[in-house]
């Protein structure tokens, strides 16, 4: 009788499940890096990896990875990166059959959920690219200017001013270290967990601009220990801008919702998947939100 070959490895849900799980768990564990969860840096790592898309040439994205690769590490916007990426180098080693871009995707989501956010389905697909596919420096926002830039930047993704700024929200996570972006500070007394807080602190706190040597940045003028970036402030001054913030301060609910749809669309963006889009899997947080 013909023996039955084992063909070769297709992963399922089981197996990114592992994965996610794996990834959570870590977050977890390395409860001694200095900002208490790898979960914002990682989050921002997810960021910029599909945040350099391009729709007009179809060039960026996650899908690739390519920010392993010198010229695209080293762009100034991916400062302290390097973090990220070897906290999940382990993770990798165990399951090694899931491709990085697939993975960092895999823990963007991972770090939302399990700072309490919404649920973001995922979907696989991504494959790893050479350095050829790195993308030209200065697809990534700057933080120093105005609502022009923000239009330019995400209007070349596809996002529109809702989107940009539900996108926003999620400086309610981590900080700014001087040793990366040169900006200093968290933008909420959470910054391990996923609130509507920033755009409540936007509105509701009085900032000011900060009087020091660093690039020009905003602080509360109540406790001093807050930041907005320029970009930041200008969702509050902008007549497209605003409304939204306002809407999103009022009613966390509205922004897990409108959270989780653009984060899909950001981590999908330029992916060629052969996975249906009702075919996507959820995975289920470790932690329970209180
Ligand atoms: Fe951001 N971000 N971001 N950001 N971001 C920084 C940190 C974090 C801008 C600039 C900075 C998004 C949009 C913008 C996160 C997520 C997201 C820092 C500080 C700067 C500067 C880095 C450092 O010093 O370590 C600007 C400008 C924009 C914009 O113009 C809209 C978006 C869309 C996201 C997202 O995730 C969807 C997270 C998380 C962090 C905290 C990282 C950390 O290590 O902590």
């Amino acid at each position: 009788a013909a023996k039955k070959e084992a063909g070769p490895f297709v992963p399922k849900y089981e197996d990114y499940e592992k994965v996610y799980n794996a990834v959570a768990k870590a977050l977890e564990e390395h409860d001694e890096y200095e900002d208490g969860s790898y979960g914002p840096v990682l989050l921002r790592l997810a960021w910029h990896a599909s945040g350099t898309y391009d729709a007009e040439t179809g060039t960026g994205g996650s899908n690739g990875a390519t920010m392993r690769f010198a010229p695209e590490g080293d762009h100034g916007a991916n400062a302290g990166l390097k973090t990220a990426r070897d906290f999940l180098e382990p993770i990798k080693a165990q399951f090694p059959w899931i491709t990085y871009s697939d993975l960092w995707i895999l823990a963007g989501v991972a770090a939302i959920q399990e700072m309490q956010g919404p649920i973001i389905p995922y979907r696989p697909g991504r494959s790893d690219r050479d350095m050829s596919f790195c993308t030209p420096d200065g697809r990534l926002p700057d933080a120093s200017k105005e609502q022009k830039h923000l239009r330019a930047i995400f209007g070349r993704m596809g996002f529109n001013d809702q989107e940009i700024v539900a996108l926003s929200g999620a400086h309610a996570l981590g900080r700014c270290h001087t040793d990366r972006s040169g900006y200093d500070g968290p933008w909420t007394f959470s910054p391990t967990v996923l609130t509507n807080d920033y755009f409540r602190l936007l509105l509701d706190e009085k900032w000011q601009w900060r009087k020091w040597n660093g690039p020009k940045q905003y602080e509360d003028v109540s406790t001093k220990t807050l930041m907005m970036l320029p970009t930041d402030m200008v969702l509050t001054k902008d007549k497209g801008f605003r409304p939204w913030v306002e809407k999103y301060a009022k009613d966390n609910d509205a922004f897990f919702k409108d959270f989780s749809a653009v984060v899909l669309r950001l981590f999908e963006l330029g992916v060629p998947f052969t996975v249906a889009e009702d075919q996507r899997w959820t995975f289920k947080p470790r932690v329970s939100s209180t």
